[in-house]
């Protein structure tokens, strides 16, 4: 292996010579504004970073001021941007503020890009993450012109020390034509070593197997390569990732938690699952990381995760031995989490491996290592199809990103919510889903605090009446199975009842009068 000689012990704010030791790259310095006078309007550019971490820093800034100066002076200036999952407001936020993209993807979470997209002023394109590397290789995104990647740092012979996500970073710099560097010394040097970067894909018909078989294998190298003449700009950063911190557990994600666990405990004891379980993956929002503060509750040890990302709460596990490894793509964590990680560096970095997300979030890896997928939703319909992604069917949330490649691939597929959002006024059990990312073919297990419906091995009806039964908040509860019983009666086909005019009307209520339940809005 290379080694890249930087210092491990001295923490950020390094010079950038300690961070580069391959000096071809130093003669290419510059600053941030200069490299983003390389990006020309209509380029698709492609960006390092990962819920939250890894993201470039000074260049999305620069670029957005040089595109405001632009549209200011009449020439239009927008790109098209693709990355690896959500970034930051450095990037997306201030990108978005700027009106400077066209199109945007995949998954994303920044408010103001949001706004953007849901009022029409661009476009976004929501698709599982494993896919993101392999359509771009089929061409489905047309030419990469530029990918904007950061680093920890250079090895002696030119390999880039990956920073704290990978994402699709390895694809990023192999497809596109130029490359600018982010070197941040912000980051922890200690990082390095902890990637696991998989060179072994390929277009069918020429794929071979991945030899992976358990979470902790490493099956790739610890630094991401480039061709160096592709390189045209070496930017030096200092910021750090910046990522809002999760609300505290509250009594609802508590009780969510303890229904996860007691179900555990019942795959157990019909012997369907050992103590050991088997590798967890876990999405991300509040109800995931306060579900999985919970397992340490469950008195588990040596558990695996293989995973995307790891939140504040698999830190905790990873410290109280709950999880003895963990596999992701990413660090999500708040800046309580980095000072804990930064702090115990040398116990997380034997625990730790970051892999590109088409590796984290492979379907044959989810397949084989029988993964349990333990994601949030927005809501679920009486037959288990649930929406991660459309609030009333058309405001797009954040995206679906990879509990698609787990719900659909893993030995378990488990969601969870609230019974009920905004105070009450919307139910997170519905009659049809307003929109579906996952259909009733790959939902096996639905918790709200109410309760948890397992619908393995039952029929569209009996699925219905244990979701009601089981999920439903006390107040939409009898509305469901109203609803539910005349459809039984009068639905065009009796395999799974609807009452076509009907089954959307909840929406349209809220749409209407910012309540689900009849009269509530008036009252
Ligand atoms: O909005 O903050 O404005 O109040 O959604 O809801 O209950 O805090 O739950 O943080 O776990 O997020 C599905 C969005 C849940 C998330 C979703 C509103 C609610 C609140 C957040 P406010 P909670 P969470 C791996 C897996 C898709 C991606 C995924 C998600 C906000 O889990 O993005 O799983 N999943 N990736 O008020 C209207 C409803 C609502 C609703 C909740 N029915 N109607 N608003 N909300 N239910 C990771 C990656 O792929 C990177």
């Amino acid at each position: 292996m290379a080694r890249s000689n930087v210092c491990h012990t001295s923490f950020g704010r390094a010079a950038v010579h300690d961070r580069i030791h391959y000096s071809k790259f130093l003669d290419l310095r510059m600053s941030a504004e200069q490299a983003a006078d390389l990006v020309k309007p209509g380029m698709t550019v492609a960006m390092s970073g990962f819920t939250g971490a890894g993201y470039p820093k000074a260049v999305p800034g620069a670029l957005a001021a040089l595109m405001e100066k632009e549209q200011a002076a009449g020439n239009p200036f927008k790109i098209n941007v693709l990355t690896g999952a959500s970034t930051a407001p450095e990037l997306d936020g201030v990108l978005a503020r700027a009106g400077g993209m066209n199109l945007r993807l995949p998954y994303m979470s920044d408010p103001e890009l949001r706004r953007r997209i849901n009022d029409g002023e661009m476009e976004y394109m929501d698709i599982h993450l494993s896919h993101v590397a392999q359509h771009a290789w089929f061409g489905f995104y047309g030419k990469i012109d530029l990918a904007i990647i950061e680093i920890v740092g250079v090895t002696e012979d030119g390999q880039l020390i990956p920073s704290s996500s990978v994402g699709n970073n390895k694809t990023w710099l192999d497809m596109a034509d130029k490359v600018i560097l982010e070197v941040n010394t912000q980051q922890s040097p200690a990082l390095e070593g902890m990637h696991d970067i998989y060179y072994g894909t390929a277009l069918p018909p020429h794929r071979q197997p991945i030899e992976m078989t358990t979470a902790d294998q490493r099956i790739g190298e610890p630094y991401l390569r480039v061709d160096p003449s592709k390189i045209v700009a070496v930017v030096e950063t200092d910021a750090p990732d910046r990522l809002s911190p999760f609300a505290p557990v509250d009594e609802t994600s508590s009780q969510i938690a303890d229904h996860l666990l007691d179900f555990l405990d019942h795959e157990i004891r019909a012997g369907r699952l050992t103590d050991k379980l088997l590798p967890l993956q876990s999405g991300v929002g509040n109800i995931a990381n306060a579900v999985l503060a919970g397992l340490s509750r469950g008195g588990y040890k040596g558990l695996q995760a293989y995973t995307e990302v790891i939140q504040d709460g698999m830190l905790s596990l990873l410290k109280d031995e709950t999880i003895g490894f963990a596999s992701a793509t990413s660090f999500s964590l708040s800046s309580d989490g980095i000072e804990e990680f930064n702090r115990h560096v040398d116990f997380y970095r034997e625990r730790i491996l970051l892999r590109p997300q088409e590796i984290s979030n492979h379907p044959e890896l989810v397949r084989r290592l029988g993964c349990i997928a333990l994601n949030g939703m927005i809501e679920a319909d009486i037959y288990g199809n649930v929406n991660s992604t459309n609030v009333v069917g058309s405001h797009v949330m954040n995206g679906i990103g990879g509990s698609g490649d787990f719900a659909r691939n893993g030995y378990l597929s488990v969601f969870m919510s609230p019974s009920v959002a905004k105070g009450g006024k919307i139910s997170g059990i519905v009659p049809m889903a307003s929109h579906v990312d996952h259909t009733e073919h790959d939902t096996m297990i639905l918790i709200t605090e109410r309760g948890l419906a397992d619908l393995r091995g039952l029929s569209p009806k009996q699925r219905a009446q244990v979701i009601i039964d089981n999920c439903a908040a006390p107040e939409y509860r009898p509305m469901l199975q109203d609803y539910f019983d005349r459809a039984k009666v009068s639905s065009y086909g009796k395999h799974t009842p609807h009452l076509l005019g009907e089954s959307l009307s909840w929406h349209q209520r809220f749409i209407d009068t910012g309540d689900m339940r009849p009269g509530a809005a008036q009252a």
